[in-house]
Parts: structure tokens; C-alpha cells; sequence
């Protein structure tokens, strides 16, 4: 039997070369030899690309860890333990956001001389193609500044709230990383084969590898440089969760051990409008559950006290560790007849303000790590780390320690 030869394909619209421009335009940027620094080649992009990705796939994980702690659906719960998990993965969150800013702006570097590519548009597919970079550029951008800004409490540059929009777009981000690596995998595969350091003659096979200018940046010392920076600004920026690296902190936003107290203070009493409510002596802990109770300070500086350390972890990345005292959470519970597996809304004097409650919920409310906390590191808290009272729980996100506790509901 002898096949027929398939019929040629026709190209479908989509893919149906359009009209050149004229070649006129053909000036400036867009001219045929206008790029040509030997640096960028299809395997320095592809390699930058990886990194990119490795360091956006590891803020897509934490930061989505934190939304959900933060916002949880039905099916997600949170452990107690361990007590630093948390620390580890927003901590992970910052460092690596910062840490893709050098390689992000390498990787831009070295392809966007695609911007003039010529003829701008071939087909209609690949305009599309064209767009849909754009967004994966922006979103990546946007994704990075937003998380600087936000660091650095530079809310009056974002007319968003900064947290919905942040993680939604880490949604487009993402999404169009995946497309974009989908779409070039073939280019990825044959640029990561080529040959890293580029001889003469391999550099005649290689079209896209001219070779390196003598006595230049080489590809290699290229790459380097970069992995260099990103290492040198991940190192930097870790210190406000790693104490060991605190002295050659340059980006972290926080030093762990200033503040009242020797802790950090992210919303300051007079912040929060609590400045004469949480000195007042009438002061009452307003328990409502099954059985419901009202607690001067008096009473809750009567019942059993506990020391724990514990860090605070703030969704900024800081994170300090202190020792602190006051009543198990499971005791209070227990006043209140709290069943185990029960929730309880804690709220605090601030009277309004995103973070002016939490929810609590199991294992949480249970662990013996859960405290009431009056005292901070031996002494009365500080007005501004919520005096009279505050929560503080294991590997919990800092916005859920609510401070001024005034209100417990079991829900
Ligand atoms: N009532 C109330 N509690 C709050 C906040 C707040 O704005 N209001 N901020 C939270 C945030 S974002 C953090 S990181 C921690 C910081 O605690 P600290 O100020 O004692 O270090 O408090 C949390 N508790
Ligand atoms: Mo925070």
C-alpha cells in the first residue's frame, strides 16, 4: 500500500501571515544588527528564566500558605507546630521576592531587544503571543514593587488595597509564567543545550551564541554577576527573620530587637485610637459562650500564669521572639465551656481597623502555647503591644495576634 502524501495544510486565519510594514520603519531599535551584546543568547534567557521562575514559584507557595491561613476556606487548616513554621515560609516569601528583583531585571535585560523585532506582528497568533508577555511583565513587576512598597508602608502610591490586589495578581502572574514556559519549552531546551562557555567553532554551529568579546563580560561572568546580586540581597534581607544575619540587614523594614520592649511595634496604641480605653481601670475581659463572664485585670492576673516564647511573625517577613506571660487560652476556654473542637472571635478595644480582631481556631485554642499574654519579657506589656491583654499563639500570622483583647465569642 502506498500512503497519499497529506494535502498541504492552509494556515488558518489565526496563523495567516499579515501585510510587512513598510521597511522605512526599519530605523533606530528595529534596525537588523541594532542588539548585538554577545551577552544575550537564548541560553542566558532561558537560564535567568528558570531562576525567575524558582524564585516566583517559592513567593507564589508561601504567599498563598499565608492568604490561606489568613482566609480559610473549609478544607485548609493551619497546625500550631512547629512554633516557627510560619516565620519560615513568609520569611521565605520576603527573601525570595526580593532575591527575583536582580534576576527579574537580568531577564529583562536580555530579551527585550524582542521588543523590536521585526515585522511587529506576523499573525494574528502572534500578536497575541506578544500580548500576553506584556501581562506576564506586568504582573511580574507589579507583583515585586507592590511587596517593596508594602514593606516599606508606602500606601499613598497605591490607590488599591495593596492585599486583595497583590494576591490576586500573583494569580495572573503565575498563570502566565506557566503559559509563557509552555510556549517556549522547545527554545528553553535547545537554549540550555547549547553550549555554556562557546568556543570558535561551536560558536559557527550556534547562530544565537556569537562568541564572547575578548576581554568583555563573558556569558558565564554574566550569570554570575547576577546570581551574585540576587544571593547578596537575599542574605540582606533575611536578617529580620534569621537573628544571625540581623547585623547585615539592608532591606528587611524591621531590626527584631527595637521597639518597647525590645519587640517591634507594627500598630501603636495611639494608632489604633486605644491610648485612654486600654489604661482604663474599668478595664473587663467580656467572655460570651455557653457560659459567659466579665474579668477585671485584677481576676485575670489571679488565675494561673504560664511563661512561653514565642515569635511574633509579622506578614511583612520580620519576625522577634519573646517570653510571654499570662493565661492559657484552653483555660479560658474552659470558663467559657468552649467545647474543644469550638472557635472563638477575639476582638480587640481598637474600635475599627482591619486588624482589629481574629478568628481562633483549633489546634490553636487548645495548644498549650495559646496564651492570654499580660507581661512581655518579664514586665507589664507595653500600651503598644497590647496592654492589658493580648493574644499571642504558635505559628500564627503577626495580623492575627490581636492586641487590646476586650471580647472573646465562642461562634
Ligand atoms: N488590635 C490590633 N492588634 C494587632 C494589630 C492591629 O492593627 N490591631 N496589628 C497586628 C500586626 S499586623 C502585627 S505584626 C502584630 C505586631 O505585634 P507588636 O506590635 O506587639 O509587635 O500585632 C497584631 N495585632
Ligand atoms: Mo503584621
Amino acid at each position: 500500500m502506498v500512503r497519499k502524501p497529506a494535502p498541504p495544510v492552509a494556515p488558518r486565519p489565526l496563523n495567516r501571515r499579515l501585510p510587512e510594514p513598510p521597511s522605512t520603519l526599519r530605523r533606530g531599535p528595529l534596525r537588523e544588527e541594532a542588539w548585538r551584546s554577545p551577552l544575550r543568547s537564548e541560553r542566558t534567557a532561558a537560564v535567568l528564566g528558570i531562576w525567575v521562575g524558582i524564585a516566583f514559584a517559592i513567593c507564589f507557595v508561601t504567599g498563598l500558605i499565608s492568604h490561606l491561613i489568613q482566609q480559610p476556606p473549609s478544607w485548609f487548616g493551619w497546625p500550631s507546630r512547629p512554633v516557627n513554621l510560619y516565620r519560615i515560609t513568609q520569611g521565605l516569601h520576603v527573601i525570595s521576592g526580593f532575591a527575583a528583583i536582580p534576576l527579574l531585571l537580568a531577564k529583562l535585560w536580555t530579551v527585550y531587544p524582542k521588543l523590536f523585532e521585526w515585522p511587529p506582528v506576523r499573525s494574528i497568533l502572534h500578536a497575541v503571543g506578544r500580548l500576553s508577555l506584556l501581562i506576564l511583565v506586568g504582573a511580574a513587576l507589579f507583583q515585586l514593587i507592590t511587596g517593596v512598597l508594602n514593606l516599606a508602608r508606602w500606601y499613598v502610591v497605591m490607590p488599591f488595597f495593596f492585599t486583595t490586589t497583590h494576591y490576586w495578581t500573583a494569580w495572573i502572574a503565575i498563570g502566565a509564567i506557566l503559559v509563557h514556559v509552555g510556549s517556549k519549552l522547545a527554545i528553553i531546551r535547545l537554549g540550555l543545550s547549547a553550549p555554556a562557555a562557546e568556543s570558535e567553532e561551536q560558536a559557527d554551529v550556534d547562530v544565537d551564541s556569537p562568541p564572547d568579546p575578548p576581554g568583555g563580560l563573558s556569558r558565564r561572568g554574566f550569570l554570575t554577576a547576577v546570581a551574585a546580586t540576587s544571593g547578596v540581597v537575599a542574605l540582606t534581607t533575611a536578617g529580620q527573620t534569621v537573628p544571625a544575619l540581623s547585623a547585615i540587614t539592608v532591606f528587611g523594614q524591621r531590626d527584631p530587637d527595637l521597639g518597647p520592649q525590645g519587640l517591634p511595634v507594627n500598630k501603636s496604641a495611639i494608632a489604633a485610637g486605644v491610648e485612654e480605653t486600654a489604661i482604663d481601670p474599668t478595664y473587663r475581659l467580656i467572655l460570651q459562650g455557653p457560659r459567659s463572664n466579665e474579668l477585671s485585670l485584677a481576676v485575670l492576673r489571679s488565675l494561673p500564669q504560664h511563661t512561653v516564647t514565642l515569635p511574633i511573625t509579622c506578614v511583612e517577613g520580620w519576625s522577634a521572639t519573646a517570653d510571654w506571660t499570662g493565661i492559657r487560652m484552653a483555660d479560658l476556654l474552659d470558663l467559657m465551656d468552649l467545647p474543644a473542637d469550638g472557635e472563638v472571635f477575639v476582638e480587640s478595644l481598637q474600635e475599627d481597623g482591619l486588624y482589629r480582631a481574629s478568628v481562633l481556631s483549633p489546634p490553636h485554642t487548645r495548644d498549650p502555647l495559646t496564651l492570654l499574654a499580660l507581661q512581655l519579657n518579664g514586665e507589664n506589656l507595653h500600651i503598644d503591644h497590647g496592654y492589658p491583654a493580648r493574644l499571642i499563639a504558635p505559628n500564627r500570622p503577626g495580623v492575627l495576634q490581636t492586641k487590646w483583647v476586650s471580647r472573646m465569642t465562642a461562634l
